[in-house]
């Protein structure tokens, strides 16, 4: 009997699942175990010895269930911690992470010139990007043959195969649609959905046959300024410029107009603002510095063409002039991101490098 408890328990001890021991169980305490077997052969001894035998067969019986319980809570305590481990999230694991994108350093700008103009009280207009060439030109006083429709390169848009020409634009053979080479046919579209007094700005990207290079892209963005009211004059065009270039710059700006021509203002005007970057910033009476990388040496910094808007241009609006009177402006959003970041070659912006716009501190 010794013997058998003694193999028993090493069974026991030896069970490393609960599967195992259980097959152990059946071994060493079922019907044909040795335990069993000389537990059912008591009562066929001897009345006398019965009760030693009953007590010998018990206590072996006794340690072997006693073991077998143990090993049992310590098997099921081990195994329930290994399918805990198992089942474990490492919430601090680093996992890979998609990049969620940024706005590009070009749209902040052109968003914070919006908020600019919001600011001020004006309305955001938008026009469509495939024109047509009436907006473009016709409604802003370009003659047919004006040479102002070649001044400005444009990508014309083919007419259907087979069809003439609708226009009777600069080229015959156009659809009357075009790439919108300026945001000033948002002016003639928001007359005449919105009506007067108007207050607009219509930011918006633009197309001209122009080669890239480090100031020129054929796609670039611009922002139309329109303000149409009673009794408007020219101090209130260069007081809205020097406020919003105040807010886009900072300081107190001082600005210059330099005539110019459109067919749409008259008159017309480049304004150009002192260099904010080198001596020029203090004053008419200071020279600029002859290496300014801003303003190159000339003490001004050109921002866009900007003019009254020519009574023929209300006129085709169905607006009186003799009531209304406005002011119209138009500046190169990437222009203005060169000066104001010190940008030296507008490529960067288009060639979607992200490190371009990374040391914007946008995360990508
Ligand atoms: C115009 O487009 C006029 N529509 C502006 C205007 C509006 C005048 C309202 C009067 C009243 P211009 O062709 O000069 O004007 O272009 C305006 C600005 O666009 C320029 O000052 C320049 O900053 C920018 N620009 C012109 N061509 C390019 C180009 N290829 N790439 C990037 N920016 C350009």
């Amino acid at each position: 009997m010794t013997a058998a408890v003694d193999e028993a328990l090493a069974a026991i001890a030896g069970a490393t699942t609960s599967a195992e021991l259980k097959q152990v169980r059946i071994a060493h305490t079922g019907d044909a175990s040795v335990i069993a077997t000389a537990n059912a052969a008591i009562k066929s001894l001897p009345k006398d010895q019965r009760a030693d035998a009953g007590k010998l067969v018990g206590q072996a019986k006794g340690r072997v269930f006693q073991a077998i319980s143990a090993r049992q809570e310590e098997l099921a305590a081990a195994e329930e911690e290994a399918k805990l481990a198992e089942e474990t999230v490492d919430v601090t694991a680093v996992r890979p992470r998609r990049k969620r994108g940024a706005k590009h350093p070009l749209k902040t700008l052109e968003d914070r010139i919006v908020d600019v103009f919001v600011g001020m009280g004006w309305e955001i207009a938008e026009g469509p990007e495939i024109e047509a060439e009436w907006f473009n030109f016709d409604a802003l006083n370009f003659d047919a043959d004006h040479p102002a429709r070649q001044m400005q390169d444009t990508f014309y848009i083919a007419a259907p195969e087979g069809a003439d020409g609708a226009s009777g634009g600069a080229r015959g053979t156009s659809s009357g649609q075009i790439l919108r080479t300026h945001t000033s046919p948002v002016q003639v579209r928001s007359l005449l959905e919105r009506g007067v007094p108007l207050y607009i700005a219509c930011p918006g990207r633009v197309f001209r046959t122009d080669e890239i290079d480090a100031t020129h892209s054929p796609v670039f963005t611009q922002v139309e300024g329109l303000a149409i009211d009673k009794g408007l004059t020219m101090a209130h065009l260069v007081g809205t410029l020097e406020s919003f270039a105040a807010a886009l710059f900072g300081g107190a700006p001082i600005t210059r107009l330099r005539p110019n021509y459109f067919p749409f203002t008259e008159p017309s005007a480049e304004m150009d603002f002192r260099c904010f970057h080198c001596d020029a910033r203090l004053g008419l009476d200071h020279d600029a510095d002859p290496g300014c990388r801003v303003c190159g040496g000339t003490g001004w910094i050109e921002m866009g063409g900007c003019g009254m808007v020519n009574p023929a241009v209300l006129r085709s609006a169905g607006i009186d002039p003799t009531e209304y009177q406005g002011f119209a402006f138009g500046l190169g959003i990437e222009r203005i991101l060169m000066l104001r970041n010190g940008v030296e070659d507008m490529r960067d912006m288009v060639e979607g490098d992200v490190r371009f716009s990374q040391h914007y501190g946008t995360e990508i």
